[in-house]
């Protein structure tokens, strides 16, 4: 099956080649066959030089393309990076590579060999391994995955992964249903309604090592952004589980 791995990507200057290098040598290496496979940088909004080495980067290397989007929100870019895609499976990770690239040979073949729709990474599992993680991104995570459980009623145990891998005609399917969101919450919004509409999601435990320096992510802003997609896509429950 051919896949497309997208890396969402802001200002990333810093660590865009080194780190597109590491994950281009990791599937050259797994997956010799060179049309089976791409990676995408989807930039929305960078002001540094991501642009110029994203572009440096297509250039230079085979099966990578950049791709540029004019508004701002990680959503916004998985989105257009999975709907101008044409391979079996789609999906991204975060471009510090936090989640170990070996669990990327366990994604495919739970989609390509097994009969998942969509395999999402945890680091709330007995069997994750958590390194660098600070207490406040800890507790935030519990807190916001005990609220989707508690409030939408879902079961999977980690909605904020930035390691997803899904059959690209599912996330046609979820895009329609309203897995839709600009911002972050699409990651989330994706097992959703996967698992509203009775989707096989699978429970992938992760070794994750976080880089607490390079988050972008600030996290009272983005809890108030969540709670109110929460009360959105909680409105249109009863429509999605039809
Ligand atoms: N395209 C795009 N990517 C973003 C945006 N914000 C963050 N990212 C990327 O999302 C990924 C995860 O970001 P990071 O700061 O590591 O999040 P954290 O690990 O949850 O703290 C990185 O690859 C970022 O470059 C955005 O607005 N647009
Ligand atoms: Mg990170």
């Amino acid at each position: 099956m051919t896949f497309d791995v997208t890396i969402p990507v802001l200002n990333e200057e810093a660590s865009l080649a080194e780190n597109v290098g590491i994950l281009h040598d990791f599937l050259k290496s797994n997956f010799p066959s060179t049309n089976q496979w791409r990676i995408i940088i989807a930039d929305n909004g960078s002001q540094d030089l991501t642009p110029v080495i994203g572009k440096q980067l297509q250039e230079s290397l085979t099966n990578v393309s950049y791709l540029q989007v004019n508004k701002r929100g990680v959503g916004l870019a998985l989105k257009a990076s999975w709907q101008q895609s044409s391979a079996d499976i789609v999906g991204y990770m975060d471009l510090d590579l936090a989640t170990d690239l070996s669990h990327f040979l366990s994604a495919y073949e739970a989609i390509a060999k097994s009969d998942a729709d969509l395999v999402y990474g945890t680091r709330l599992h007995p069997q994750s391994a958590v390194i660098g993680r600070s207490l406040k991104r800890e507790i935030a995570s519990r807190g916001f995955n005990w609220l989707l459980k508690t409030y939408l009623g879902v079961h999977f145990s980690d909605g904020m992964c930035g390691f997803k891998f899904l059959k690209r005609d599912i996330f046609d399917e979820l895009l329609t249903l309203g897995a839709n969101n600009d911002g972050w919450f699409f990651s989330t919004e994706l097992l959703i309604i996967a698992e509203w509409r009775q989707k096989k999601l699978y429970e992938l435990p992760v070794k994750w090592t976080d880089d607490a320096s390079s988050s972008a992510v600030k996290i009272l802003p983005l809890a108030k952004r969540y709670i109110k997609s929460m009360q959105a896509i909680k409105r249109k429950k009863n429509q999605i589980k039809l």
